[in-house]
């Protein structure tokens, strides 16, 4: 198992060079006098960015004169709340970027251009002295050291519709650990119902109730902001795949075999479009699946994305914020509490 992680590591590692290497020295050709830097955006068969790094000192002015080539486009810098701007084909949009600590940033497009869509990303490169740079904490999955690539089905699950308000009820019977942070994000829905069905003190309670407790303690962990927040995040990066309801029959995999984690070929089917592996994202209404992954385990394959089977890494393009925003939204999907979320 931890050779296997390390392999993996080390493959993130080659990939990230080898696309690092050949762009650096690009840049200069298209920096003119007035050092304004111009970029054009093309969808990824027609090329991608016209640069894929840019390099600026921080604190400096970064100005940027961005056309598109052919469709519509977006310009988004990644973990920003700036909004994006609009790129449409033969004109001219000038923008004009400070970034005060030194680092790699990415920028991408944010508009659904075609299906190898997503990897529309270039970065840009911010040196300085002061590097002050903090290094990104460790995602949860390697601190806890979770295998997001093995099957986890959940091993039981509710066989009624939860309701959060009866669970709320019980709240007084919970032991400390039920209601803490770490152990919602360590924990899937259902070890935790295994956990405290083995509790004294709700021994007396039937199954269902335990799974409105389970229900309502992930509300407690989760805003109707978040959920709503995640929703839009959801709706412009993931449906295409994942489906609007999230069944996982979105227009990119329709017709595809579904991802079976339990055979390392299942992502070898190569997608005509992409010419990548591509399978059918999972379908996150069944309970079975989201209930047995944790939030640590959801964050993982965000931010890392899939191995070979299509689902793109978000890591350098969302914050930590939307993220947990996502993850809360997913969860939805699986309790079937989102009309009713509203507290
Ligand atoms: C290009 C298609 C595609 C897009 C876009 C996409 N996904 Fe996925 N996703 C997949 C596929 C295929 C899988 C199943 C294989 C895997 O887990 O690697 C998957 C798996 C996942 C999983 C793991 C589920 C589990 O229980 O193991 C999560 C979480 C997820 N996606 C979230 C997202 C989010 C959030 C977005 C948008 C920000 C997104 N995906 C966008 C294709 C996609
Ligand atoms: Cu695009």
């Amino acid at each position: 198992m931890k050779k296997e992680l390390l392999a993996r590591l080390i493959i993130i590692l080659f990939i990230s060079l080898a696309i690092a290497i050949p762009v650096i020295g690009r840049l200069k050709l298209s920096v003119n006098h007035n050092n304004v830097v111009e970029l054009h955006a093309r969808m990824p068969e027609n090329g991608g960015w016209s640069l894929s790094t840019i390099e600026v000192k921080a604190g400096k002015p970064l100005k940027l004169h961005i056309t598109s080539d052919d469709v519509m486009h977006g310009f988004s810098i990644g973990k920003s709340d700036q909004p994006a701007l609009e790129i449409t084909p033969g004109e001219f949009v000038d923008t004009t970027l400070i970034f005060d600590t030194p680092g790699r940033y990415t920028f991408y497009c944010d508009r659904w251009c075609g299906p190898n869509h997503w990897r529309m990303r270039g970065t840009i490169v911010v040196t300085g002295d002061n590097q002050t740079s903090q290094p990104e904490p460790q995602p949860l999955f390697l601190k806890l050291g979770i295998d997001i690539d093995s099957p986890s089905d959940a091993e039981t699950i509710p066989s009624k519709p939860v309701s959060a308000e009866n669970g709320a009820k019980f709240q007084h019977l919970l032991p400390e650990y039920a209601l803490q942070r770490d152990t919602y994000n360590a924990t899937s829905p259902a070890k935790l119902w295994m956990r405290l069905r083995k509790e004294s003190t709700l021994a007396n309670l039937p199954d269902s109730d335990l799974w409105d407790i389970i229900a309502w303690i992930w509300q407690q962990n989760t805003t109707n902001d978040q959920v709503i927040n995640g929703q839009e995040i959801f709706a412009k990066n993931c449906a295409a795949c994942h489906g609007e309801t999230g069944e996982g029959d979105g227009v990119m995999v329709r017709g595809l075999p579904v991802w079976d984690p339990g055979n390392h070929n299942s992502g070898n089917v190569m997608h005509e479009a992409t010419g990548e592996g591509l399978v059918r994202p999972p379908d996150f209404t069944d309970p079975i699946h989201l209930l047995g992954v944790s939030p640590a385990l959801l964050e993982g394959k965000i931010i890392r994305g899939g191995m070979g089977t299509g689902m793109p890494y978000w890591g350098p393009i969302f914050t930590n914020q939307q993220i947990d925003s996502l993850i809360s939204y997913l969860y939805t999907f699986a309790w079937n509490t989102r009309a009713k979320n509203s507290n």
